[in-house]
């Protein structure tokens, strides 16, 4: 009977998808300017990095739901630099069938500007870039394939989108830049993608800056060079008014859309869960179900506006563990032997450069080139985080660090000098340094440390890790989690040493 029972539900999900729902945001944590492509049920989603080492993180999923890091489209490997500017805005990912091949377009602020690069397999090796080196291609560029094989570009150019043909494995440009709409009036239009739908090539853009005006806004025309008339239903997606005046999820904008491989329609973007007016996580990746009208035009959830708790048909979940899921479990456990795990980064230079593989485990030097820190993405707002490590010399600094790509970071370290060992919690933003600290035993090398992050307020905590008397963690300070947040970055967490070196020999986050 159970058999039959498993059968029959298999087969209504075949046929009308999963109704299980699901829970936002799909992938938590810094996550910002989603893009997604699709190659039969394989769904490949790329997001911003800014001065993250790897850059541009390429995530898998089969439900648009769960997905998994599975690559970087930009490495030390294939060209990365990002000595200078602010590093990789939103980038766009496209499956282009005429010749088989994935493209990642992107601009790298400040460093060399925009640049494609391209790959027959995702998960393996990205080409080397190729710099498009007219200065009127702005930020946020995108590609689209007509049926003939021609790429269009679209981008902003002077607050406003244009558009440029050109040949993508080149750069070379094939024709004059055009421009397309400057919007419906609201600040920074930005984030153009372009897609056909039956008779029509639809433009869609966001407005209205990335913080809580953020909206997204639809064109269609005819033709691909327009005009582009807009939908009557804009804003399409928008928390801005009072429909979402409390809804814990803001700042909904920067788009994607997709078609799913069983017809359904579904938009990623970013959106943000904020305390107050602060999100120290960053700006993260969210999935609405959108529908297509009589008249050719499309509505995202319904009214324009999504919630934590999804409650809609979804296409059939795979069983892969998401954050929500893996709640209340140690969701990361590193003994630090084996490789740098995938999902740890550094700024600038690669997680390689700063920390080392020992065979008692990772190690790190103080540098005065670049920040000594290497770290994962806090991807939720409760967290404890706890690392042990060991300061063999005389003198040194070492310890846990949460940190916000622009120089805010809260740390819990072990300091090591004159011959006096202390613990010091550090909680810099801008040029504001609180620092606290405590004198412990001298003799003190190996030590653990703990952040526990309880949504408003970060505490610190250490203990030492060889006294079996002293089980209890100590609180040595505290401190709101807003001074974290701003920009468009989020945050990542993970060791670091300002002083000598230390070697790390465990780390361990949990999600409450
Ligand atoms: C990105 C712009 C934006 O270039 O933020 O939210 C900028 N949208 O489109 C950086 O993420």
């Amino acid at each position: 009977m159970r058999r039959y029972l498993l059968i029959i539900q298999l087969l209504l999900i075949a046929l009308y998808g999963s109704a299980q729902g699901y829970k936002n945001p799909v992938i938590s944590g810094m996550a910002p300017d989603p893009s997604v492509c699709r190659v039969g049920d394989d769904y490949y989603l790329v997001t911003s990095s800014f001065i993250q080492n790897p850059a541009l993180p390429i995530y898998h999923s089969k439900d648009l739901i769960n997905w998994e890091l599975i690559n970087y489209a930009v490495t030390d490997q294939n060209g990365l630099d990002l000595s200078k500017g602010v590093g990789m805005f939103a980038p766009t990912i496209r499956y282009n069938e005429h010749d088989s091949t994935f493209y990642v377009i992107c601009t790298n602020v400040g460093c060399g500007q925009n640049f494609i690069v391209h790959s027959k397999h995702p998960d393996s090796t990205w080409s080397n870039p190729v710099w498009l080196t007219n200065p009127r291609i702005g930020i946020d560029p995108s590609l689209f394939w007509t049926d003939d094989g021609t790429c269009y570009l679209q981008c902003t150019g002077d607050n406003n989108i244009i558009q440029i043909c050109i040949n993508p494995k080149t750069g070379e440009e094939l024709s004059s830049f055009h421009y397309l709409t400057d919007g419906l009036g609201g600040r920074y239009p930005e984030g153009p993608h372009m897609y056909k739908v039956g008779d029509y090539y639809y433009l869609m853009i966001s407005e209205g800056g990335t913080e809580f005006g953020h909206h997204v806004n639809l064109f269609r025309s005819d033709d691909i060079w327009g005009p582009f008339m807009p939908a009557p239903n804009n804003p399409i997606l928008s928390h801005v008014g009072k429909k979402a005046q409390n809804n814990p999820i803001q700042c909904t904008g920067h788009a994607d859309l997709i078609e799913a491989h069983d017809g359904s329609w579904w938009m990623v973007f970013l959106g943000t869960r904020p305390i107050g007016e602060f999100y120290p996580l960053g700006r993260e990746t969210f999935l609405a179900p959108v529908e297509w009208n009589n008249n050719g035009w499309l509505t995202v959830n319904g009214n324009g506006t999504v919630s934590e708790q999804m409650n809609v048909k979804t296409l059939p979940q795979t069983a892969k563990e998401s954050i929500s899921q893996r709640k209340n479990s140690i969701t990361s456990l590193y003994g630090f032997h084996h490789e740098i795990p995938e999902d740890w980064n550094a700024y600038r230079v690669s997680p390689q450069t700063v920390a080392q593989i020992t065979p008692d485990g990772l190690e790190i030097k103080a540098s005065n080139t670049y920040d000594a820190f290497v770290g994962t993405r806090q991807q939720d707002y409760y967290m404890d985080v706890e690392l042990k490590l060991e300061i063999a010399d005389w003198e040194g600094e070492a310890g846990l660090c949460v940190h916000h790509d622009d120089g805010k970071r809260y740390n819990v370290a072990l300091v090591r000098e004159n011959g006096q060992a202390f613990v010091k919690s550090e909680c810099l933003f801008n040029s504001v340094n609180q620092v606290k600290t405590t004198e412990i035993d001298a003799k003190t090398h190996v030590i653990d440390l703990k952040i526990s992050s309880q949504k408003e307020l970060y505490k610190f905590y250490w203990k030492y890790s060889d006294n079996p008397n002293s089980k209890e963690w100590n609180e040595i300070g505290q401190m709101d989690a807003q001074f974290l947040a701003g920009g468009f970055s989020g945050l990542l967490v993970g060791p670091y040493v300002k002083k000598g070196k230390a070697l790390f020999t465990w780390f361990t986050i949990k999600y409450k």
